[in-house]
């Protein structure tokens, strides 16, 4: 069986909490804005967005010249005492932050800062006696009032993973029965990760490995998934254990690149002697029979049904509204922004049914560029968005970050292919157009391999002419837009840009492509 995410495309450090029949689940957004993309669900493998946490300028500063792959990195969403809490890293400006809601759905709260909290993927965990413990990557553990950010004592270093293992992180403590538990991911978050617990009989410690250690890691296997690691843990309301995680799906020849960034997987997870075990993978809950559901686990063979097994599934993964006419004045959540959203750049109220970008970068290798996409989320998909530029230069971009990005970009009687790949920056096909609005097309598809030099998939782009038919201007390796080859923590975004004066998208539409 191929498992396949439950949030497909860049949706990396998964965090996830129940209240009653109803899971929440939070990922990082590093440099977009709004940041920490929140969804929900009744049945785990079906999940809907609801909102972002952080919305509001106020909550997300994140500075013009801030690097791609800096920002906000890796939440832990809790629900404790009638609210929800979530604490997060802006690595670009704030540190620790705390944000809270009583409807996860927002509003989220202005940030409550944590100075004294030094290092990166907080948890937050509570004691029966309400004290509030939040661990950090290293691992480290403060005590902390979460409700003014005060730290209460130094940072006592409660474990670092297997020997030998790089980063310890992304940890999260919970109580389940007579021990708490500390899950941490180690390893790196490249094709050595994997995840590992030990548990104590107080939250501070002493923390005992498990002898099974790693729990969970495809380090070393062909598993079309690797990567697989920082991880959490959710119990459903019928008692069974899940954990959700990261996961990225190399394609292409040796050494493989990933394309989309970092997904969320979940798997199930039974316990034996007092320790998790994990199962196989689950697959969204429309996959074909047989496909899916595999659930053997290596502890007892038994197979948990996911919760709530009634819920329809209309899709095999979550998708995002896959056409937005613009037609309303705010802009849906699943659209984000590069670093900022001031309306005098991006607004639908310029020109009703609309949306307008206003340049202030000159190009996409500029970090202020004016930015606006979505996430790629499938191996082969299809953008097209109706431009006008007659009042200035902007286009279509499918982007990794300010050195990796390929655009078909428009402007008065004229398109511009143009591929940008590290210090390379070539224009790779221009056409003379028609003034006026016109579409443009970004398609990636995924041929089959043919040998250990083949790249991931091709990214074509090109333009429609009235009638429908479509101009191909360029067909590019995706493999320069891709983590492998870029770094970073990300994933692909594709969206439309303004590089001069105003430009005006009447639409945008994303769709999976059969491959
Ligand atoms: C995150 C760390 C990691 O903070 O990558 O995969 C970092 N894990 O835990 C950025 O996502």
């Amino acid at each position: 069986m191929v498992a396949h995410p439950v949030l497909p495309g860049f949706h990396p450090d998964p965090t996830v909490c129940r209240v009653g029949d109803d899971y929440y689940l939070a990922c990082s957004s590093f440099e977009y804005f709004p940041g920490v993309p929140l969804f929900h669900s009744r049945d785990l493998r079906n999940w809907t967005r609801i909102g972002n946490a952080l919305d509001r300028p106020s909550q997300l500063r994140l500075p013009l010249d801030s690097p791609s792959s800096g920002g906000i990195y890796a939440p832990t969403l809790r629900h404790h005492d009638g609210r929800f809490w979530l604490i997060v890293t802006n690595v670009s400006a704030d540190g620790n932050l705390i944000v809270t809601a009583t409807d996860p759905a927002g509003p989220w709260s202005e940030p409550v800062l944590l100075p004294g909290v030094q290092g990166i993927d907080p948890d937050l965990a509570w004691d029966d006696d309400g004290t509030c413990w939040c661990t950090v990557a290293g691992v480290g553990q403060y005590r902390i009032d979460p409700r003014t950010g005060e730290t209460l004592g130094p940072v006592r270093r409660v474990w670092s993973g297997g020997p030998g293992a790089k980063a310890p992180e992304a940890p999260h403590l919970y109580h389940v029965g007579d021990f708490w538990y500390l899950l941490i991911a180690e390893g790196g978050t490249e094709r050595g990760h994997a995840v590992s617990i030990a548990r104590a009989p107080a939250p501070y410690g002493p923390f005992e490995p498990c002898p099974a250690n790693p729990v969970l890691t495809h380090r070393g296997t062909d598993d079309p998934v690797q990567n697989t690691g920082h991880a959490d843990l959710v119990q459903a309301s019928d008692g069974t254990w899940w954990m959700v995680f990261l996961g990225v799906r190399p394609g292409g020849g040796t050494p493989g690149w990933h394309v989309l960034g970092r997904e969320t997987f979940l798997a199930p997870v039974t316990w034996e002697d007092g320790w998790p075990v994990v199962g196989e993978l689950a697959a969204p809950a429309s996959e074909p029979a047989g496909s899916a559901g595999h659930f053997t686990s290596p502890a007892d063979g038994s197979t948990p049904e996911p919760p709530h097994t009634h819920t329809p599934a209309l899709h095999p993964t979550q998708l995002d509204p896959p056409h937005d006419d613009f037609d309303h004045p705010g802009l849906a959540p699943h659209w984000i922004s590069l670093r900022d959203r001031p309306t005098t750049h991006c607004t639908t109220k310029d020109r009703p049914g609309w949306l307008t970008l206003r340049a202030r970068g000159t190009s996409l290798d500029a970090p202020d560029v004016v930015f606006t996409g979505r996430r790629q989320q499938h191996p082969a998909s299809r953008t097209r968005a109706l431009i006008d530029p007659s009042e200035g230069r902007g286009g279509l971009a499918v982007r990794l970050d300010e050195q990796h990005h390929y655009a078909i970009e428009a402007t008065r009687g004229e398109v511009q292919v143009r591929a940008r790949i590290g210090p390379l920056n070539p224009v790779v096909a221009t056409l003379p157009t028609p003034p006026g609005p016109l579409v443009l097309r970004i398609e990636t598809t995924t041929p089959e391999p043919r040998g250990a030099r083949t790249g991931p998939d091709t990214v074509t782009l090109g333009i429609e002419n009235p009638d429908g038919t479509y101009v191909q201007l360029a067909a590019l390796d995706g493999r320069y837009l891709s983590t492998e080859v870029a770094g970073g923590f990300t994933g692909r975004v594709i969206g439309m840009y303004a590089a001069e004066g105003t430009v005006h998208f009447d639409w945008c539409a994303y769709e999976p492509v059969a491959p």
